[in-house]
């Protein structure tokens, strides 16, 4: 019998609730209620909220300080949190509190949530990923740290003209962010540029130039407020503010330079995930951020008395992707330069603190600098990653090597000076040691291994899914968001058509407030009634939208050719933002905006088929349409999605899946069944032997009739008004290089859909289905993930007294 463990807080009444929200009001925004806007009442419940995040957070500070145990340090380029007030206010336990206060007030709770914009200080999955990781550090109590840019403009915004995507800036910090504290004390010197030189038998970084890495501290709160860590975000400042003597000299262009300067470095996040783009910029944000993270956790350590020899003992550093694979030469650097270690001692210390995190295959995204822009830029680091380089020579060959045509290899680098390296999904794990680092796999025989993501079911379920949450609730009882596999419990009620019912119901509600959204946003009206089959993430070649919607079109045309054909009515949904200099990407957006228009505007079609694409999709949009979704859409490219994580959000909130055996997909239909799944196209091996093939594009068209027709469709002109340019490299594109084999799946694909059709018809049947979904997907949680981590990779533990009492019972 697991405790149900006591929330470290004690919560509020509803009317001391409001009268906090009104002191805040007054006193922090200078507001009467009479001329409160919108803005003052979340400003204000955020604050209310955030007084009760510190004393948790203290305690949790003073108890690692106390228990001299490890911490993890969690290194990512993103962070994509999205809002926190809901998050906060759920975590805390005061969710309806802060809900019934602030109408009390005479508000309604949902605009005021609504008015926060999101943090958007990511692209996708591995940001939205290092979020969920905190919520589930802060949840498991391991003391941890996230270390990341504060960046000033988040992920561009992202508008349609005439369908096609256009971009502007983000602009989140226009506004006070409430949740961060500033800590204007705890400041790093992080230098650039200059050269290397020997003197007295030293080598002396003499820097060409410097910027100050200035702290921003969020709390991260975990389930009922029982443990809080820390994401600690750095901005780059000027070491000196102001250059007087130009103002007093009125050139108040050059007495602003060095902050402007400086500035640079952390003001936008790039908005790409998959390409190294910003070369020198993008490298000096990386080093940026690693170095003052890497200066940070030492003093810390210094602080405690620790030893530097002892810090893998104290210290578990992972790299979220190869973006922080500088943390290796930097560490080294830091232990020789200012502590005088021995390069091999430095290097040993070093790599059993550092751990890195693999994200993908595709070869475009494994960073790669010009050696001589590197040596440029980090000069002292290139002569380290040398010696790193011979080291790793000396123990394992020179068959692999860090510097090679020209370019340092950040991945090869990230491995080399990893104790371990994991993959993110078992599919994944094992083509990372067959692909992209066989040899290095061969030469460190055992340091790769897995661990298959999560997301958090805090926000992910409980409170994105209010409806869905409270059947849960009702029927096996509240310890389920901390322990997620107890959604098992659930199963046996899979065949009582009370529960179906309420199962049913509960996504009728999110399909409704979902339709009801769209009216308002968008002045588009569908039909709850139908099928919402929904593919939301990037746009990219290999996930396959273009499939999707090459798809959509053949079905418009049978649904044309037989509309008295009992046609199971759909809505199709699609969200997403291609990176601005993705050309092919920005093609698939247009062509699905352009088919949309024409298609929904079809009367003989409209009532079966609809298409929607609801512009600059974020975290608070997931939040919306998973919920409401009846089928997702998990269709990239066998062996190119290296686990997904959205995948994992649809089937917790009961919508089956319709993909390829890729990524964590493989692992989610072991789970729920594969009668449960619907499951079509080639495998990883497969899709390596046809691109094999000769013209294995053209005869795949060639023999299907539904795919020419399309394509021809397309070319024509058909839904660009006659336009026959605008899609000539995309469609020609698939029959000369379909590279990620669209025109090679889209039967099985097609047929597939046609199984959902049937399947969905038959009401109880799909409720069942998705049902069971819910019920087999609780190891998914990134709570399984974090405990896997810190286990097989940091060597980190709880401090959570109840869940150590737990775990010893147990
Ligand atoms: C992968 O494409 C995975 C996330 C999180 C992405 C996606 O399949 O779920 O990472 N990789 O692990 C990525 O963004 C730069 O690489």
């Amino acid at each position: 019998m697991i405790a149900m463990p006591t929330p470290s807080i004690s919560a509020p009444s509803v009317d001391d609730f409001s009268a906090a929200i009104l002191r805040h009001l007054k006193l922090s925004l200078g507001k009467d209620p009479d001329h409160a806007s919108l803005y003052d009442w979340r400003m204000s419940l955020a604050l209310s909220l955030r007084d009760y995040v510190v004393d948790p957070w203290f305690d949790s500070t003073r108890k690692t300080y106390e228990a001299r145990g490890k911490r993890v340090y969690y290194l990512s380029m993103e962070f994509l949190i999205g809002r926190l007030i809901e998050d906060v206010a759920v975590n805390l336990g005061l969710e309806e509190i802060a809900e019934d206060a602030i109408t009390a007030l005479g508000q309604h709770y949902g605009d005021v949530v609504a008015n926060e914009p999101d943090a958007a200080l990511g692209n996708g999955g591995l940001g939205r990923l290092a979020a969920c990781f905190m919520d589930s550090l802060s949840t498991l109590g391991i003391p941890a740290y996230g270390y990341g840019i504060r960046y000033e403009h988040g992920l561009f915004e992202q508008h349609f003209e005439d369908g096609a995507q256009i971009e502007t800036a983000e602009t989140w910090l226009s506004q006070a962010h409430v949740w961060e504290f500033e800590r204007p004390e705890v400041a790093y010197p992080i230098h650039f540029g200059g050269h290397v030189a020997d003197e007295n038998g030293k080598t002396v970084w003499h820097a060409g130039e410097t910027v100050m890495a200035s702290a921003y501290d969020t709390p991260v709160v975990g389930w009922q407020g029982r443990w809080a860590n820390t994401l600690r975000l750095w901005a780059a400042k000027p070491t000196t503010n102001f250059d007087l003597e130009s103002f007093n000299r009125g050139d108040y262009i050059a007495a602003s330079a060095p902050e402007a300067l400086a500035r640079t470095i952390s003001r936008v996040l790039y908005p790409d995930d998959t390409t190294d783009v910003g070369k020198e910029l993008r490298l000096k944000q990386e080093y940026f951020f690693t170095s003052a993270s890497l200066q940070d956790l030492l003093r810390r350590f210094l602080s405690e008395g620790g030893a530097l020899k002892d810090l893998s003992d104290h210290v578990a550093i992972q790299l979220n992707d190869t973006h922080p694979a500088i943390a290796g030469p930097e560490l080294v650097r830091l232990l020789i330069d200012e502590h005088q270690f021995e390069v091999s001692q430095a290097i040993t210390t070093a790599r059993a603190c550092l751990a890195y995190t693999n994200h993908t295959l595709l070869p475009e995204a494994l960073e790669r600098w010009p050696e001589d822009l590197f040596a440029r830029v980090l000069p002292r680091h290139h002569r380290i990653i040398q010696l790193i380089e011979a080291a790793h020579f000396a123990t394992a060959g020179d068959t692999v090597r860090i510097f090679e045509h020209g370019e340092v290899k950040m991945g090869e680098l990230a491995f080399v000076m990893a104790h371990h390296v994991n993959g993110v999904s078992a599919l994944h794990s094992e083509l990372v040691k067959e692909t992209v680092f066989s040899d290095l796999n061969a030469a460190y025989p055992g340091r790769i291994i897995n661990q298959t993501n999560g997301i958090t079911p805090r926000r992910w379920l409980y409170s994105c899914n209010r409806p869905l949450r409270t059947l849960i609730n009702d029927t096996i009882g509240t310890a389920w968001p901390d322990n997620l596999d107890q959604l098992s419990g659930l199963t046996p009620h899979v065949d009582d058509s009370a529960f179906l019912e309420r199962f049913q119901a509960a996504k009728d509600t999110n399909k409704v407030q979902l339709a009801n959204w769209l009216k308002a946003r968008n002045g588009v009206s569908i039909d709850p009634a139908a099928m919402f089959d929904v593919q939301i993430k990037r746009i990219h070649e290999y996930k396959r939208q273009l499939m999707n919607l090459l798809e959509t079109v053949a079905l418009w045309n049978d649904i044309r050719a037989k509309p008295n054909g009992g046609w199971t009515p759909r809505v199709k949904l699609f969200g997403g933002k291609a990176a601005p200099g993705y050309v092919v990407a920005k093609e698939i957006i247009h062509l699905i905006n352009d088919a949309a228009r024409v298609i929904n505007a079809d009367p003989v079609t409209r009532e079966f088929l609809q298409i929607v694409y609801p512009e600059n999709y974020n975290v608070s949009m997931a939040e919306m349409l998973i919920p409401a979704a009846d089928l997702s859409e998990q269709i990239s490219t066998a062996g190119k999605e290296a686990s997904g994580t959205g995948n994992m959000k649809f089937a917790l909130n009961g919508a089956p899946t319709i993909g390829t055996l890729d990524g964590a997909n493989v692992e989610i239909r072991d789970c729920v069944g594969a009668e449960n799944f619907f499951l079509f196209g080639l495998t990883a091996a497969e899709v390596t032997a046809r691109r094999a093939e000769p013209d294995y594009a053209r005869t795949a068209i060639a023999a299907s009739p539904r795919l020419s027709e399309v394509l021809d469709q397309v070319k024509s002109g058909l839904f660009s008004g006659g336009d026959t340019d605008r899609y000539v490299n995309l469609v020609n594109g698939l029959y000369d290089h379909d590279y990620f084999l669209v025109t090679c799946d889209f039967d099985a694909y097609f047929a597939a859909q046609r199984q959902v059709d049937t399947a969905f018809a038959d009401s109880r049947h799909w409720t069942r289905m998705a049902a069971l979904n819910t019920a087999r997907v609780g190891w998914f949680s990134s709570d399984r993930t974090i405990s896997g981590y810190a286990k097989d990779i940091w060597q980190a533990h709880s401090l959570l007294e109840q869940r150590d009492a737990d775990q010893n019972v147990a």
